[in-house]
């Protein structure tokens, strides 16, 4: 039975059994956490405020994780002191394959290090700059009560570090950042992350707890474009990302890097969404979000498909996994998802379920390249650098990129569909040269066609996205492929056709 039925019933019944026991009660029974919104009013005067008294005890240091980890449960039913340590990094990172971009951290990773207190704790929050750091930075934590929400008592110089103390008043799941000036390029940067304050009696227990946060990225380089990717202002300020991702990089939750779980399990995601600009359409392909303790509140929605989460907000969501295989977290604007980087993927293992879904799997087509390694890519990338390329790099890259690209409409063995798609197997078509070949990548086909003695007439939507690099290697790896004559196409050649071709300001790479 899924989960949520129960949790109707507690719904229902709990408001007559916890009359009047609110927030403050430490002992409140764990099912008082997370009332379905309705039919579930409480007499605290608007008010979720929990001051349970002196912090008791020896002081506890937190236990800070890196994402996607979530630190586990305090476990704890009395107010403790809690000491944080926090360190401000400035670092170089992957935001893409092959792309660098100078992150600035919480703890060194995009997003920060997450923290995990009891309603009632005392923080003794410390925040250190790292002496190699170029900037002064602060913390503005949402979850403090007090101006500037540490802010002001915190600005800390490269080498530097400051202390404060607060306690944390309200339960929820809370955003921090950086809140120095410029406050939006240091967020742009990276700087921000979640600190959840556990109502006391503690989260629902589920299975496995994940970490992720949304953040959207401004370079004066181009989606993709191999190199160091440098910050842009002005694109900031236009709110035109380049990059929309969850922590801080492309390849944080796909490939290797995806989070897994199993048939049966209960999961919960922390989700936080740092900004500086874009709200995000949250949601997992392939699921629905049993519960969703909306905008990181007290009281949760049930059977959510879609959550919307402001930038400086959060949610936490959970929901019960019955069929194995690749969901896909996206932010559902979805040139975000598909076009910008706004991509995770949960792997779920264990038996199929054909009740309830009746299998067939279709990774490849629409988790595009993201199904494939792309360490080929960078490989080729960096060799066209060096000036060190060859036919077998852009072969291997080309071969990654197609299976993204291309292989959705002309297969994967390049046989295209009857009809429809016409194929790169053997096509006479490539006789056609390639400058003719590289056009019809970068700007499309429609229109009668004839290849190998059969008539098409479809189109071809424009590829421009792909950079010159990418095109000479799609294209090189489909002359070598399937039995084909042969031949490569160089990088120069891409540039020289892109270059004479005219399109739209937007089409352009
Ligand atoms: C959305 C489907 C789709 C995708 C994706 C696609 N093509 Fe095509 N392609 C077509 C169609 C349809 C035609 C024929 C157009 C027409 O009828 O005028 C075509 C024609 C071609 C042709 C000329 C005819 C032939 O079969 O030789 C080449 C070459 C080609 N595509 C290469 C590529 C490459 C390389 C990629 C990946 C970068 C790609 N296509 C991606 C649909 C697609
Ligand atoms: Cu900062």
């Amino acid at each position: 039975m899924k989960r949520h039925l129960l949790a109707i019933a507690i719904a229902i019944a709990i408001p007559l059994a916890l009359a009047g026991c609110g927030r403050e009660n430490p002992n409140a029974s764990l099912e008082s956490r997370g009332k379905a919104t309705a039919g579930a009013e409480t007499s605290t005067g608007g008010s979720r405020k929990g001051d349970f008294g002196p912090p008791q005890g020896e002081p506890i240091e937190a236990i800070l994780t890196s994402p996607p980890l979530v630190p586990p449960a305090t476990g704890r039913d009395y107010p403790a002191k809690v000491v944080v340590n926090l360190e401000v990094r400035e670092v170089d990172l992957e935001i893409s394959e092959g792309v660098t971009y100078t992150f600035w951290t919480f703890g060194g990773t995009v997003p920060g290090s997450f923290i995990r207190v009891r309603q009632g704790d005392t923080v003794e929050f410390h925040l250190n700059n790292h002496p190699d750091s170029k900037m002064p930075h602060n913390i503005d934590l949402h979850g403090v009560t007090g101006p500037g929400g540490g802010a002001s008592s915190t600005f800390t110089a490269p080498g530097h570090s400051s202390q404060f103390t607060f306690k944390a008043l309200n339960a929820g799941l809370y955003v921090y950042h950086c809140a120095t000036a410029p406050v939006g390029m240091h967020v742009a940067n990276g700087m921000y992350g979640l600190i959840l304050v556990e109502p006391p009696e503690g989260m629902p227990p589920v299975d496995k707890e994940f970490y992720v946060m949304q953040g959207d990225f401004y370079t004066t380089t181009k989606y993709r474009e191999k190199g160091h990717a440098p910050f842009d202002m002005q694109r900031a300020i236009d709110e035109n990302a380049t990059y929309v991702l969850f922590n801080g990089s492309e390849s944080a939750l796909t490939g290797d890097n995806a989070i897994t779980a199993s048939v049966g399990e209960t999961v919960r995601l922390y989700v936080g969404n740092g900004g500086p600009n874009l709200v995000s359409s949250f949601h997992l392909i392939g699921e629905i979000f049993d519960k969703v303790w909306f905008e990181g509140g007290t009281r949760y929605q049930e059977n959510v498909q879609t959550t919307l989460i402001p930038a400086g907000g959060a949610a936490i969501a959970d929901f019960h996994l019955e069929v194995p295989g690749s969901y896909v977290l996206v932010d559902h604007s979805l040139f975000r998802a598909f076009n910008k980087g706004a991509l995770g993927i949960l792997k779920v293992d264990g038996p199929e379920n054909l009740e309830i879904y009746s299998g067939k799997e279709i990774d490849a087509v629409y988790l595009g390249d993201k199904a494939a390694s792309m360490e080929p890519v960078a490989t080729a990338a960096a060799a066209s650098a060096a000036g060190t390329l060859t036919l077998d790099d852009q072969v291997k890259a080309g071969q990654a990129l197609f299976a993204g690209t291309c292989s959705t409409c002309h297969q994967p063995d390049g046989k295209g569909m009857a009809g429809v798609f016409p194929p790169l197997a053997q096509s006479d078509y490539l006789a056609k040269g390639n400058a003719e070949l590289i056009n019809v990548v970068l700007n499309g086909l429609s229109g009668p066609v004839t290849v190998n003695g059969q008539d098409y007439n479809s189109v071809m939507p424009p590829m421009s996205q792909l950079t010159d690099d990418e095109v000479a290697n799609i294209l090189t790896y489909t002359l070598n492929s399937w039995g084909n004559p042969g031949g490569r196409v160089t990088k120069d050649e891409v540039t020289k056709v892109r270059a004479g071709t005219e399109r739209s300001e937007g089409a352009a790479h």
